[in-house]
Formats: C-alpha cells, sequence, structure tokens
C-alpha cells in the first residue's frame, strides 16, 4: 500500500477521524508495518502547490513522540515534513528542546492532493502519509502519541495541534494501533458457500464467522472486517488492513409503541432479503450471518450490522 493508491482503496470512506484539527480531520489506519495518515483539511479551499516549492506552499508537519513520555527527548522523538509540489518527505530527529532537529534517512511516503473527499465536496488539501512503525519505534497493538502542524497560504493558517506543539508534548494525540487479525481466514478456499457472480466475475458472499467475502475471479479474497479487511492472495499470502475506528454511538431506546417496533423488525426483515439477494440466495451464507448475530442483539442493532454487511459486500 502506497500514499495515493489507499485514497482509490475506499478505507477512508470507512471509518471515522480520530482527531479534529482547526481546518480538518485525521484518520489513521495501520498494517503490521505502517501507520497510514489521512490529513483532509477541508478548511484549506486553496491549492498552494506552485513549484517549485517555496515557503508559500501548503506544507504539514508531523511530530511523534517517540518514546511515550511527554517529554520532548533528545536523540529519539521525530518530525516529519512535507510541502505541496514536492514529492520529498522529511524525517528529522529531536536534538532537544530550542535546537534544530537532525536530518535522517526515511523510508516514509507522502502525497498532497488536492480535490473533494467524503467530508466536502469542495476542492480542498488532503495529504496522505505512511510511516513505518519501526521508524516510530511502534508496533501493532501499541501506541503512538502525535501532534500536526499545517500551513496555507490560501487561505491563511498556521495551524498547531496541539497549540504549543513545539514545546511541550504533554498534550498530544494519542492512538492506538489495531493488531491485524492472525491469517486464520487463510485455507478456506473452496470450502465456503457459493455466493452471487456479478458479470466482472466477482463472487459476494457470506463466510462461516458471518464477514462479507469477496471473490475475485483471480483466486484471490477479500474478507471484511469490522473496520479494515483482510485480502487473502491465491498462494496464501494475507494482508490485512486494520483501522482505530471510533466507536459507533449508541442506538436510541427501543420504541414502546408495537406499530413502531413492528416497522422495524419488517425494516430487518427487508435487509435480511437483500442481503440473500446480493449473496445469490445461498441459504448458508445467509445463515452463516444469522448465527453472527448476538441473541441479545436489540432491532437497531440488527439494522446497524445488517446494513453494515450489505455495504460491504456492496464495496467492489
Ligand atoms: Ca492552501
Ligand atoms: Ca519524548
Amino acid at each position: 500500500m502506497q500514499p495515493g493508491d489507499f485514497g482509490r482503496g475506499q478505507i477512508w470512506s470507512q471509518i471515522k477521524p480520530v482527531h479534529k484539527l482547526g481546518h480538518g480531520y485525521v484518520f489513521v489506519v495501520n498494517d503490521a508495518a505502517n501507520l497510514y495518515l489521512l490529513v483532509d483539511l477541508t478548511g484549506d479551499t486553496g491549492d498552494d502547490s506552485g513549484m517549485p516549492a517555496t515557503t508559500e506552499n501548503d506544507a504539514i508537519e508531523l511530530t511523534f513522540d517517540v518514546d511515550l513520555d511527554g517529554q520532548i527527548t533528545a536523540q529519539t522523538d521525530e518530525f516529519y515534513f512535507m510541502r505541496a509540489g514536492s514529492e520529498q518527505i522529511f524525517r528529522s530527529i529531536s536534538l532537544g528542546q530550542g535546537r534544530k532537529p537532525r536530518l535522517s534517512k526515511t523510508d516514509a511516503r507522502a502525497s498532497a492532493k488536492f480535490g473533494p473527499s467524503p467530508y466536502s465536496q469542495s476542492a480542498h488539501r488532503q495529504w496522505e502519509l505512511s510511516v513505518p512503525l519501526t521508524e516510530l519505534s511502534a508496533s501493532a497493538g501499541g501506541n503512538v502519541r502525535l501532534g500536526f502542524r499545517v500551513w496555507s497560504s490560501n487561505p491563511p493558517f498556521d495551524d498547531s495541534d496541539p497549540p504549543n506543539l513545539t514545546h511541550d508534548f504533554s498534550q498530544l494525540a494519542q492512538v492506538h494501533l489495531a493488531t491485524p487479525p492472525a491469517q486464520a481466514a487463510g485455507g478456506q478456499a473452496g470450502a465456503g458457500p457459493i455466493g452471487s457472480a456479478n458479470p466482472s466475475g466477482l463472487v459476494r458472499t457470506i463466510n462461516s464467522e458471518g464477514k462479507a467475502e469477496l471473490r475475485r475471479p483471480d483466486g484471490s479474497r477479500r474478507i471484511l472486517n469490522n473496520c479494515g479487511w483482510t485480502d487473502i492472495f491465491p498462494k496464501g499470502q494475507a494482508s490485512t488492513i486494520t483501522c482505530a475506528e471510533a466507536q459507533s454511538p449508541d442506538p436510541p431506546p427501543l420504541p414502546v409503541n408495537p406499530q413502531n417496533l413492528k416497522w422495524l423488525d419488517g425494516e430487518n426483515a427487508s435487509l435480511l432479503a437483500i442481503m440473500k439477494a446480493l449473496v445469490g440466495n445461498d441459504q448458508q451464507a445467509v445463515q452463516s450471518y444469522l448465527n453472527s448475530e448476538g441473541a441479545d442483539w436489540t432491532v437497531y442493532e440488527k439494522i446497524q450490522k445488517r446494513t453494515k454487511i450489505i455495504n460491504q459486500l456492496l464495496s467492489q
């Protein structure tokens, strides 16, 4: 996964922002190797990316409290900087408060884009970055602490989040890195239900764990997890994208009026019928889904899950 291609991979539209900035939102996902960030600056509608890149261009800096101690630690804490109009991302290591950081080699990648996003149809600045977890001394299942600074000439702003970022690391945002699920889904090829094929040869089904699964003509398949997915390739290699998703809001209390409840039950039955049609009326797939519903789920929880599975089945 590279910056620029994961934006088209729908991952960003499936997740919620983990952090809000003065002029936009931050989305974070990770796999076992990298931290991926989308900084969607809906409030920067001026494309300052002239060539060659100058200090007037839009720019971003990420600050990492690598040792998670809330202090600016010399030789340890890091910065990544990029300016629109340049493909280059710079990594620098802190030399302590008040001293200019030292440049360091990096395998981080970044791309500056300008266009609409699910959060604003008006064209705006978007930064996509991938940072190797090894450079951050981090790993899946652990935490990273980071701060953001974004610049724009048009409209003019210089946002630091937290505001005193340059001399105080105690208020940085903390993000928990998801642990990719074990590659347990491997080895099931051919054992599952039939599913439905569309004209492109894609088969949509629900596997024995009750998860939406998309099987492609080339023999690869994608299993959609609660947030993110696992791709399994024909030779069995697996690649998992997980996200640090915010919790869904609690559903409203159940209605007391029997008519309202009946209407919601009808909605659930309709959703199940849609799901059944999407998997080619495969009763085994539908049953696998139903087995994954909790016995104590409310009608709202069922609506939420069924809608999610339908969206996942339709995600390609
Ligand atoms: Ca701008
Ligand atoms: Ca530190």
